[in-house]
């Protein structure tokens, strides 16, 4: 399939969560510079002011920010009402907020940690789509797009709650895809493998030297390709759906079998 991948973008609204840092950030600047309007949330406002007066000066780009915690159900409600009131009911919606939290096996995990994973990247995801899939059905028109993981098709040692978080993004991107037959509205996942962001350092509650060994000796994907492909899948005609996109880095072929160069 061939597909061109600026136009259907262009002057498109997209709406994308966690846009304060990492892929989020990245996939803001990638939908900025196809000549999409964009609606950036995150916890972090000084950072998603940054990024938006970075894309101001660079395309010109139209940017909404909201300051949003998307474990609030109340919030994401509240948000959404404004966005349809204001008429700005977005065309494609990136639940990308997400994080890990340690990783302890299943009987020294912290509880606190398993109710962040599952409140943000399960829960937060569903406060999203409940709020805005009804605005795109209204309207006929939406595409909806999860940030699964390569950590929702195997588990590994410690991944534990991460895992079956990914695993829910993953059946909840099925679900909802069935959900919704008869709509032209999409629902897709792009499930990527090791990226170097600031993941690591969250799972490991800011340890920092931790953090950078876990991407020492081979090369991880960058938040550019991981944007790159979200934008991909955005881009397909209507009557495409890349339902999973799984995409690894080269040095990486399952979440076991590494290539580190350890010299
Ligand atoms: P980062 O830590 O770099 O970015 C995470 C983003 O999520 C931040 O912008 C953060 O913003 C936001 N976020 C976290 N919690 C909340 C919350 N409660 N409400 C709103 N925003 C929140 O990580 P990545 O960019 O790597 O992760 C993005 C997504 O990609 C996640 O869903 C992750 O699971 C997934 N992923 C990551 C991979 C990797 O190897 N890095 C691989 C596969 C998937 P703020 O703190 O300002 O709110
Ligand atoms: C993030 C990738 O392998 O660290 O989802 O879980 S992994």
């Amino acid at each position: 399939m061939s597909h061109a991948p600026q136009d259907p973008l262009r002057g498109a609204l997209v709406l994308i969560t966690g846009a304060s840092a990492g892929i989020g950030a990245a996939t803001a600047r990638a939908f900025a510079a196809a000549g999409s309007r964009l609606l950036l949330a995150a916890r972090r406002r000084p950072r998603i002011e940054e990024l938006a007066a970075e894309l101001r000066d660079a395309h010109g780009t139209e940017v909404h920010l909201r300051t949003l915690d998307v474990r609030d159900p109340a919030a994401v409600r509240g948000w959404c009402e404004e966005l349809e009131a204001e008429e700005l009911v977005p065309d494609i919606l990136v639940n990308n907020a997400g994080l890990s939290r340690g990783l302890d096996p299943i009987h020294q995990g912290k509880i606190e940690d398993w109710e962040e994973m599952i409140d943000t990247n399960v829960k937060g995801m569903l406060y999203m789509s409940r709020a805005i899939l009804p605005l795109m059905v209204a309207r006929g028109r939406g595409h909806v797009i999860h940030l699964g993981s390569i950590a929702g098709d195997t588990v590994y040692p410690g991944g534990n709650v991460y895992n079956a978080t990914k695993f829910a993004v993953k059946a909840l991107t099925e679900a909802m895809n069935l959900d919704l037959v008869g709509t032209p509205i999409r629902i897709s996942s792009v499930d990527p493998g090791l990226v170097e962001t600031e993941f690591s350092e969250v799972r490991f509650h800011g340890d920092v030297e931790r953090a950078r060994k876990v991407y020492e000796g081979y090369t991880p994907l960058s938040p550019d390709d991981v944007a790159e492909v979200i934008r991909y899948v955005a881009a397909a005609p209507p009557h495409v759906n890349l339902f999973r996109t799984v995409v690894y880095p080269t040095d990486q072929r399952n979440p076991y079998v590494m290539h580190r160069d350890t010299r």
